[in-house]
């Protein structure tokens, strides 16, 4: 009889697994991407903080990927409290696991991300009646935030996104007209890389933006690193965020890598890679499931794509893919729910196309 019972219920674990498409086990003959990049750069990955209490999860994170970076955890809203009487003061819980976890498994930590316009509570700039702080008190509350927060990673953290997303190639100086500007002005950049580097002088502090190789915003940026490197402000590198769709133009960002890299000292790391199976993020048609051929043109893309990365390991030190599986992509939610496969593992943790014409890239 416990045989029989033994029996029925492997039949149905088999009908469940794989008749039905539930998770597989993931194949651990494949080849590890931090130990085939291991000569060219690190291989980061952006990760929610639910990952850490999957088995399934950290077993594809510490197999593939010795950096790492918190998807939004560490951003100054998940960080930032505020107590009844309007005091200031930090929740460090969620962000210190990430520490936990790579230091447990010998990885490095991106920091993601201090000075952004987003995911920065309002009140931040504001104080107790609601009024938008003065220009003195909004640098001594920026300097306070950088200390504390890259003063408690000093060591822990080995690079910084330290402002993010300041440029908007449609204003006239180029500077978007977020609530630091609006509140500091345009030195607001300058001052915050300043702290950064007080906190950790051997952190690299990172200025980081997407579509960072369309050229009238490359422009902005190359002339905004390169002045602040000029005057001496402690900027080691240009994050390159590369949000990208099957329509981008991979000679557009072999252009910009080669732009950045013309000033001197600055490194590139790309950070926030992902390559949507659509041409634009609007698209008329949403998939089902994914065309095949679709899959083989995002795989033709990410190979071209690492190649250009391989032709600058002089200055790339570091490729972060913004999530670990399809699944788990922003891509999924932030346009609204709609399905797309952005990344280089599928739902059931298998290798997808696009996995192994990156492996490839190597061999050329
Ligand atoms: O992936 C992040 C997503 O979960 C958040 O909802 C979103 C909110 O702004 O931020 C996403 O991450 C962004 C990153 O912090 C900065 N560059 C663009 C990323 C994708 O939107």
């Amino acid at each position: 009889m416990k045989k029989l019972i033994f029996a029925i219920t492997l039949l149905l674990i088999v009908f469940t697994v794989i008749i039905k498409g539930g998770p597989q086990p993931m194949s651990s003959q494949i080849p590890s991407l931090k130990d085939v990049f291991l000569q060219d750069f690190k291989i980061g990955v952006a990760l929610p903080v639910r990952v850490f209490s999957n088995s399934m999860d950290v077993e594809l994170i510490t197999k593939h990927f010795n950096s790492m970076t918190a998807e939004n955890e560490m951003k100054p809203e998940s960080i930032l409290r505020r107590d009844a009487s309007g005091k200031i003061y930090y929740d460090f819980t969620v962000a210190d696991r990430y520490i936990e976890f790579a230091q447990k498994h010998g990885m490095v930590v991106r920091g993601h991300t201090l000075v952004w316009h987003s995911q920065t509570p309002e009140w931040f700039f504001k104080d107790e009646k609601g009024n938008l702080l003065s220009r003195e008190a909004m640098i001594e509350r920026m300097r306070e935030y950088i200390h504390t927060v890259v003063g408690r990673y000093r060591g822990k953290v080995y690079a910084w996104d330290v402002v993010n997303e300041a440029v908007d190639e449609n204003q006239p100086d180029g500077l978007r007209r977020s609530l630091w500007y609006q509140v500091i002005g345009p030195d607001y950049i300058e001052l915050a890389f300043k702290f950064a580097h007080e906190a950790d002088p051997d952190a690299l502090l990172f200025y980081n933006d997407y579509n960072e190789f369309f050229p009238k915003k490359r422009d902005i940026i190359f002339k905004l690193v390169k002045e602040m490197r000029e005057k001496g402000v402690p900027i080691h590198g240009i994050g390159m965020q590369q949000h990208l769709t099957l329509a981008d133009n991979v000679g557009w960002i072999d252009i910009a890598i080669q732009k950045f890299k013309t000033i001197s000292g600055i490194q590139i790391h790309i950070t926030e890679l992902d390559v949507s199976v659509y041409k634009s993020r609007s698209p008329s048609i949403i998939y089902q499931t994914p065309p095949l051929e679709v899959l083989k043109e995002q795989a033709e893309f990410y190979r071209k794509l690492f190649e250009i990365y391989r032709k600058h390991t002089d200055v790339i030190t570091n490729v972060t893919f913004w999530g670990l599986k399809d699944d788990y992509s922003w891509l999924r939610f932030f346009f609204g729910r709609r399905n797309d496969w952005p990344l280089l593992f599928d739902e059931n943790y298998q290798p997808k196309p696009a996995f192994w014409s990156v492996i490839e890239s190597v061999s050329k």
